[in-house]
């Protein structure tokens, strides 16, 4: 049985990610100080946080880093500490190296390996442990993301008391695929101590209540699914006569698709400074007729080599020029000690200098290729003076770049060419939808966005705005949280039939 606790802790709500929502920066002065990193993840919870008695648990960023809780920003930070081997096992290994190409699709080969699943099981701990030390009696505790599966069940054993909610921000793959994870079943039961679990998708969703019947035998109508309280049972509940004699629980999965906080991006649209950095930016490129667009974490899922193939045969086949279209990709450097990575990036660099070797001239670059993260406000002069925004995704949970491009296009031009396979093509139905394995598929598609006529781009983009500024983050955010309140096993809004 799960033990109650006596002494419970002051926070009201929490909330548990791998990372902390801030960066270590060295002031002027040498000094170590803290910044609130921009995600929309952070927006979103702010007046969650300071409303209510409200802590972050997560990881610092860096390794073997002992930090005390502080507070910044109003939010207080619970640091959560990992060692080396940590990073490299629980991190880069079963987070980045089994469960990321695992749950997209296996476009990379997900590894499988024991000692990483070891550190998995003892990192979530760690952070179930801080959260079940720090939850007032009754808390609301929100887990995030792939990293603390097992979280949810760590905390509904020790804290029955808690209102548990969980959201996967990655796709959850179909059980063909999920059923490849040796330890299938405990993330499973993870998840399944959350009262609310929340995907990108409706066919996430259904993946997940596919994977409980699977391997479970659980009962799933529509969006809940019927849960044995005592856990020790869980074996025998596939039976219906044991089903019978068993308290039931009620968790709802299903898809909150999140979004951006639209507001800001089109704030920082409307800056003169911006968007004289996005005149800049298009004479710096010798005033192209049409500037192609990729921004995206270096990563396999996005389709970063697709794109740039395709925008290679358009030159080759001379249906564009280098002199009147340019294709401008950042990558944004990401897990740069995980091998997948380090060859992807190999890759897409060889592939940008033969192309720009074949095609480039003096006053012509074919692609601009750069391998940096770069301010928010120079994202936004970026997708400012981009005609065509390329969302090339292979598999992709939502995909914020596609909204966040939507969202600065107060002059309701720029064309959105979208890959199908992204959470964002669910919602973003006026945009180009690509398969980005379709290669003349997708040239035709650059083909079409450059020769958009002006009054199509119009219509399409004010159709697409609708839905992202309609659709942002807060409005994310509060519909999962009064879903939650609605489905919590302590609150007394329940209703369990
Ligand atoms: C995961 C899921 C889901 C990128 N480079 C720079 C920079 N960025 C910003 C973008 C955007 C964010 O990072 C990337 O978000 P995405 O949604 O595109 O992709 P993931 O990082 O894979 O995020 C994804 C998301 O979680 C949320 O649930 O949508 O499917 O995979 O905001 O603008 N920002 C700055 N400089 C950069 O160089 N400032």
């Amino acid at each position: 049985m799960a033990s109650r606790r006596t002494n419970s802790g002051e926070f009201d709500f929490i909330v548990v990610a791998n990372r902390l929502p801030v960066d270590s920066v060295t002031g002027s002065d040498g000094s170590q100080q803290w910044r609130l990193s921009p995600g929309g993840l952070v927006t979103a919870l702010e007046p969650v946080m300071r409303g209510a008695e409200g802590a972050w648990i997560g990881w610092p960023g860096a390794a073997d880093v002992e930090i005390e809780p502080f507070e910044h920003d109003g939010i207080k930070m619970e640091p959560v500490t990992l060692s080396e081997s940590d990073v490299e096992c629980y991190y880069e290994g079963f987070s980045n190296d089994t469960l990321w190409p695992l749950y997209h699709d296996v476009i990379a080969q997900p590894s499988y390996h024991r000692e990483w699943w070891d550190a998995y099981l003892a990192v979530n701990r760690r952070f179930a442990d801080r959260a079940i030390a720090i939850a007032a009696e009754g808390a609301t505790v929100w887990v995030h993301d792939y990293q603390l599966q097992l979280v949810p069940g760590m905390l509904r054993d020790a804290r029955p008391d808690l209102t548990i909610g969980f959201f996967n921000h990655i796709p959850f793959p179909a059980y063909g695929l999920f059923a490849q994870l040796p330890w299938r079943k405990q993330i499973v039961r993870g998840l399944l101590g959350a009262d609310v679990i929340g995907f990108q998708r409706s066919a996430d969703a259904s993946n997940f209540s596919r994977a409980v019947r699977r391997l479970y035998g659980f009962e799933t109508k529509g969006t809940r699914i019927w849960v044995p309280q005592d856990p020790g049972n869980d074996s025998q509940a596939g039976s219906p006569p044991a089903r019978k004699a068993l308290k039931m629980r009620r968790v709802v999965a299903r898809h909150f698709p999140i979004s951006i906080d639209s507001a800001s991006y089109a704030k920082l649209a409307d800056d003169p400074d911006v968007k004289a950095r996005a005149a800049e930016i298009r004479k710096e490129l010798g005033n192209p007729r049409t500037i192609m667009l990729g921004v995206d974490r270096l990563d396999y899922t996005k389709g970063i080599r697709h794109r740039i193939k395709a925008y290679g045969e358009l030159l080759r086949e001379g249906r564009i020029e280098v002199e009147s279209t340019t294709l401008v990709q950042v990558a944004s450097p990401s897990r740069e000690r995980v091998a997948t990575y380090i060859a992807l990036r190999d890759e897409i660099e060889r592939t940008v200098g033969r192309i720009n070797g074949d095609f480039g001239t003096i006053g012509h670059t074919a692609v601009v290729y750069m391998h940096h993260g770069y301010p928010r406000e120079e994202m936004v002069a970026l997708y400012l003076a981009a005609d065509v925004m390329l969302v090339t995704a292979l598999r992709d949970g939502m995909n914020l770049v596609a909204k966040e491009y939507v969202a600065v296009r107060s002059d309701n031009d720029g064309v959105l060419i979208l890959s199908e396979f992204t959470g964002a093509a669910d919602d973003l139905k006026q945009a180009l939808l690509i398969n980005p394995h379709d290669i003349d598929g997708l040239k035709d598609a650059m083909m079409q966005a450059i020769e958009m006529p002006a009054a199509e781009r119009r219509r399409r983009m004010r159709a697409l705005r609708r839905r992202v500024l309609e659709n942002d983050v807060t409005k994310w955010s509060q519909s999962f949280l009064e879903e939650l309140r609605h489905n919590s096993t302590a609150s007394p809004l329940a209703e369990h039939k």
